[in-house]
């Protein structure tokens, strides 16, 4: 059989996005299923189920990652598969859903065919990617690669003052199986840009070469709170100020360093949040990336020493936390170059690109070898019901997975 004649369904696993992208829907389009929500557990039911139609060994590990295992002919670690299901609050149905779907198709593909494959397959559904609810993002992959303490994750606050450790006991995927017991040979995951890149060059498949590092903080600002109207300007404890004052301040580090530096206000909350009172406490979280560490760093030390001057003028207590960080990662060249090839064999046009946003295959890359395959986002909008790939760019991209896949997993 010539591996390069296969192609998925794409009837199929189309069906299983809009499926999934019910589940924990929204009024006017796209979906919310924050990470081990009611909605998250509804879609872990789902894929759970669909990975025990494919006939795959399913296990659930204590941060409550799920792995669905298709033995190959030969004992060893599993070419694996993988992304993430839960969403932002109001995100789309690709981030994430994609690529575990993806796997799915592979396995659905083999399996329709009865195609045995010499090393096993693996389709992993990592814990709280998104980090939004609960942060670091990569929660379920960082512990299982080692990169997060298993205790340290189930003891994590949300924002909502839940506890990831009880939350995963309320869901029931507080799983036995402990965290990284599989250690995959290779890892690839299919996923949407969530940029403007590839659409705006007419380009189909991106081979992406690595991960962006990430900086996330949150600053706890206390003031006084104060008359709006009978407190003067030079007796002010403002925290709201700060926060305000940071959001810019990070935002225009970014303008003047350029390149690839950017940074995000996404969280602002002002107490007592009243049109008529001074805020005496505020809550911001910033968010910094760039590919390269140093100047990542170079912006952290900007931010930072220009948050203790202001709170230092102004009077205010600040305390910083870090929510999460991360430093920029490379793809194993020798996957780069398979994906790439791969995409121009079937005729694809194809190019390199790094990835602006957190993916749990970056806590893969310093373990195993590690690709990732993207495909356009349009407008580039991702995070945001508005998020589209069209079903032929999935085709494209879930035909080069499958390949890749093929490609490890036959030797
Ligand atoms: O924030 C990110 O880049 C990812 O969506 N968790
Ligand atoms: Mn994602
Ligand atoms: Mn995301």
């Amino acid at each position: 059989m010539n591996l390069d004649d296969l192609h998925v369904d794409l009837d199929r696993l189309h069906g299983r996005l809009v499926a999934l992208g019910k589940i924990g829907a929204l009024p006017g389009g796209g979906v919310s299923r924050l990470a081990l929500s009611d909605a998250d557990r509804a879609g872990r039911d789902q894929v759970t189920a669909w990975m025990r139609d494919l006939g795959l060994a399913v296990t659930v590990d204590r941060i409550g990652n799920v792995l669905g295992i298709r033995s190959g002919e030969v004992d060893g670690p599993p070419v694996m598969m993988g992304s993430h299901i839960d969403t932002v609050k109001a995100g789309g149905i690709y981030d994430g859903n994609l690529g575990v779907l993806a796997g799915l198709e592979v396995i659905a593909v083999l399996n329709d065919l009865g195609l045995a494959t010499k090393r096993s397959l693996a389709v992993g559904l990592f814990t709280n990617e998104e980090g939004s609810r609960f942060a670091p993002d990569m929660m379920g992959s960082a512990v299982h690669q080692g990169f997060l303490d298993l205790e340290e994750a189930l003891a994590v606050r949300g924002i909502d003052g839940a506890e990831v450790g009880k939350e995963l006991e309320r869901i029931g995927y507080a799983g036995s199986e402990p965290t990284g017991s599989v250690r995959p040979h290779c890892y690839f995951e299919l996923h949407i840009e969530q940029g403007p890149v590839l659409e705006q060059e007419g380009i189909l498949i991106g081979a992406v070469e690595g991960v962006q590092g990430i900086s996330w903080t949150e600053y706890l600002i206390k003031g006084v709170s104060n008359h709006a109207g009978t407190t003067p300007m030079r007796m002010r404890c403002d925290a709201g100020y700060l926060a305000a004052a940071i959001a810019v301040e990070a935002r225009s580090i970014a303008r003047e360093m350029g390149g690839d530096q950017v940074a995000t206000t996404g969280l602002i909350e002002f107490k007592p949040n009243l049109v008529n009172v001074i805020p005496g406490q505020a809550l911001i979280t910033v968010d910094l990336r760039n590919t390269d560490e140093a100047l990542l760093q170079a912006a952290e030390r900007r931010l930072t020493s220009f948050v203790e001057q202001t709170a230092d003028a102004e009077g205010l207590d600040v305390s910083a936390r870090v929510l999460a960080r991360f430093e920029p990662v490379s793809f194993d060249p020798s996957m780069v170059d398979l994906v790439e090839r791969v995409a121009r064999d079937r005729g694809f046009t194809v190019r390199r690109l790094p990835s602006g946003a957190g993916h749990d295959a970056q806590m893969f890359a310093p373990n195993c070898p590690t690709a990732m395959i993207f495909v356009p986002s349009a407008g580039g909008i991702s995070h945001n019901p508005a998020e589209y790939t069209a079903p032929e760019q999935i085709r494209a991209g879930a035909d080069v997975l499958l390949r890749v896949v093929l490609e490890k997993a036959m030797k």
